[in-house]
């Protein structure tokens, strides 16, 4: 099946990707959902949305700021490396991502998508004041604009809020165009990112899913490598490598 897959990768015209948090499990980053998934003990829809931000702005902020703190400290693993890997081989074009950490630029990779923001950026509620940040917000105090003294939030997408429309417009060209696209780590259930591989899949594309997991995506997934993304794209890469040499 490996061996396929490899040898797809290489007959393909243009080859994008879609990863989800499962991607950086193996560097020690909980999933949001499916086994050993759960930030803490919230669930996602619990506290990242507006309404809770709302109504308790420091619960929330704590909680991110503890996730800055253990995504900042991780490192790229495998399936990080590897998708890096491929694109450096002039294989892989785009490299679309759910997540909301920095690991696949960390490994090496260039042309990435961030579909839901990134724990890197806090922007002001009120004002445009967007900035990068080193270090997580000592929470509390409630980390305030230095610009215009409203509260700040995480620069990452909600639910209920729509996605950048400039990456989601380039995400949407970039499966247009695709004719293989592998989808590792993502329970595929969360909109509109989801619904990418189908469009793949409709211009009569190769879906490719990487998940140790079934998901609603595998029943029209032309592969379903059952394994974690580290172990299964390391060993994509060995064939390619080993066809190329
Ligand atoms: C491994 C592994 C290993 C483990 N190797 N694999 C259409 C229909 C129904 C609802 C909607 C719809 N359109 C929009 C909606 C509403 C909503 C939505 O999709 N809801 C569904 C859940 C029902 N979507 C939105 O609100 C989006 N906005 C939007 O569409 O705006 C327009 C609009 C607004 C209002 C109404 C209608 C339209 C925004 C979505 C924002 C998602 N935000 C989050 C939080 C980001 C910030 C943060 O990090 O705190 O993004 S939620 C969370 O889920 C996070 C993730 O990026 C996202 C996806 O999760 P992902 O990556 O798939 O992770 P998991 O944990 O779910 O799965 C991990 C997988 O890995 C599992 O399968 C494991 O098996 C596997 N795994 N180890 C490989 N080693
Ligand atoms: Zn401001």
């Amino acid at each position: 099946m490996v061996e396929d897959v490899a040898d797809a990768i290489l007959s393909s015209r243009y080859f994008v990707a879609l990863t989800g948090a499962g991607v950086s499990a193996e560097s020690g980053i909980p999933t949001f959902r499916g086994k050993d998934g759960l930030w803490n003990k919230y669930r996602p829809e619990e506290l990242a949305n507006p309404e809770a931000f709302a109504k308790d702005p420091e619960k929330v902020w704590r909680w991110y700021a503890w996730r800055m703190e253990k995504v900042f400290s991780a490192e790229p693993n495998k399936a990080h490396f590897a998708f890096a890997e491929l694109e450096k081989m002039g294989l892989l074009k785009t490299l679309i991502t759910q997540n909301v950490d920095d690991l696949h630029e960390r490994a090496g990779s260039k042309n990435v998508l961030h579909l839901h923001g990134s724990l890197r950026v806090v922007k002001c509620t009120t004002c445009k004041n967007s900035f990068e940040i080193e270090n997580p917000p000592a929470v509390p105090p409630l980390p305030k604009c230095e610009k215009c003294g409203s509260l700040l939030r995480p620069g990452v997408v909600w639910f209920g809020e729509m996605l950048p429309p400039d990456i989601l417009e380039r995400a949407f060209r970039e499966v247009e165009v695709a004719d293989l696209i592998i989808v590792a780590g993502t329970s595929a259930v969360v909109q509109p990112a989801a619904s990418l591989p189908l469009i793949v899949k409709r211009h009569g594309g190769i879906v490719i899913e990487i998940n140790p997991a079934e998901t609603p995506l595998s029943s029209i997934a032309d592969y379903s490598l059952r394994g974690k993304a580290g172990e299964v794209m390391e060993e994509i890469l060995q064939w390619i490598r080993k066809v190329l040499s």
